[in-house]
């Protein structure tokens, strides 16, 4: 028998198209509920680094949607990664890969539950990685995510994490958004 995993998880794709919304360019790939679907479905698709620029994979708890909009999403927010171009090569797949490993093993301890899911945009300024939590205003919570991504993706110094509230992000976008902890 496989190995089940506590949660169900859905991968979904992004990829920009001007003949339709953001939204609706969200594609929801397939889930799964075992480690061993999860490494069949890893092994099959592309890396992140592998992608076109301006595409996104989103990781998420089953019935929840990779969106701001989302119940789950809507009083939350996401520890950032940014990284700078040359990371691409070097960190993007380890950190991501990491991330999902942390998450579909709820590395987070008593917090897992209120991690919704994961996103890693790639893009020409530089790629992002983020980490979606449901509740920004649990400073507990969201601080021992932060910590614990810190650990296991041995982020140094050079590289700052921030956790910035989504309904700041959508209020910006284009523009920069504040960061509500820092770690
Ligand atoms: P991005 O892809 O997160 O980052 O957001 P980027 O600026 O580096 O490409 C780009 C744009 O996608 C935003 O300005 C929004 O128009 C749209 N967008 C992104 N997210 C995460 C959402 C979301 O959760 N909901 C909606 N409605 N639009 C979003």
């Amino acid at each position: 028998i496989k190995h089940p995993l506590q949660n169900t998880w859905t991968l979904w794709y992004y990829e920009p198209d001007r003949n339709k919304s953001w939204e609706e360019s969200q594609r929801e790939i397939t889930s799964f509920d075992t480690a061993e679907d999860f490494w069949s479905l890893y092994n099959h698709i592309k890396t992140a680094s592998e992608l076109r620029q301006g595409c996104d994979y989103s990781m998420f708890k089953q019935g929840i949607r990779p969106m701001w909009e989302d119940d789950q999403n809507k009083d939350g927010g996401r520890w950032l990664i940014n990284l700078d171009k040359k990371q691409r090569a070097t960190d993007l797949d380890n950190f991501w890969l990491e991330i999902l490993l942390c998450m579909i093993g709820e590395a987070f301890n008593e917090f897992s539950d209120d991690v919704c899911g994961a996103v890693v945009n790639v893009r020409p300024k530089g790629d992002k990685l983020g980490v979606w939590t449901s509740n920004a205003d649990c400073a507990d919570s969201v601080m021992e995510i932060g910590r614990k991504l810190k650990e296991r993706l041995r982020i140094t110094s050079k590289t700052t994490m921030g956790y910035q509230v989504h309904k700041d992000t959508a209020a910006k976008a284009g523009s920069q958004t504040k960061n509500t902890y820092t770690l």
